[in-house]
């Protein structure tokens, strides 16, 4: 009988261990998630709001700019919407070593300035740009900037981040937006 309590207790005891390494594994990756996100955002928010070639209103790649492999000769936020990669690679098109199954994806679209949760369908002069950063199919981070003709936001999993200059912040999240935080991200 003491036996199989014996036996009854390593097994929660192992147990734990093993939900304990799960954990610390997910935090690790939420760390890497969140430092791929930046690092792409970051890239990002360098370029121009718009294309300084073209007109206003102008969104998308530009002819020169396509098929090339690579971002190197991106020059604005809009070019990089539905950007996607996996692995995710540099802006030469280098892929990352160490994420092979890892994938990033950009999202950048109009929104209102003063509701940045709602997108318009003309030019608002406020672009939002979403980077989510998934492994194995598992999406762990969701990085989110405004940029406007002078000011840039940016939000982590639906809270402001300090990454870049807040003095010009316009933006207020909405309960129930779209800016929830990213599925396994709830701090367990
Ligand atoms: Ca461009």
């Amino acid at each position: 009988m003491s036996l199989v309590v014996v036996g009854v207790a390593l097994v929660a005891v192992l147990n734990t261990v093993g939900a304990a390494r799960m954990g610390l594994k997910r935090i690790g990756d939420r760390s890497r998630a969140v430092l791929l996100a930046q690092d792409l955002m970051t890239e990002i928010l360098q370029q121009a709001y718009e294309d300084p070639s073209l007109p206003v209103g102008s969104f998308g790649l530009e002819a020169d700019e396509v098929g090339t492999g690579t971002r190197a000769l991106w020059d604005d936020v809009d070019d990089y919407h539905g950007w996607q990669s996996a692995p995710p690679r540099d802006k030469s098109g280098n892929p990352l070593t160490g994420f092979e199954r890892w994938r990033r994806h950009v999202a950048v679209g109009w929104v209102q300035p003063a509701n940045p949760v709602s997108t318009t369908i003309g030019d608002s002069r406020v672009k939002r740009i979403t980077v989510t950063v998934s492994r194995d199919g598992v999406v762990l981070a969701v990085l989110q900037s405004l940029k406007g003709g002078a000011q840039t936001v940016t939000m982590l999993n639906g809270s402001p981040t300090l990454m870049t200059d807040l003095t010009a912040a316009v933006f207020t999240p909405v309960t129930g937006s779209t800016l929830k935080l990213a599925k396994g991200l709830t701090g367990r």
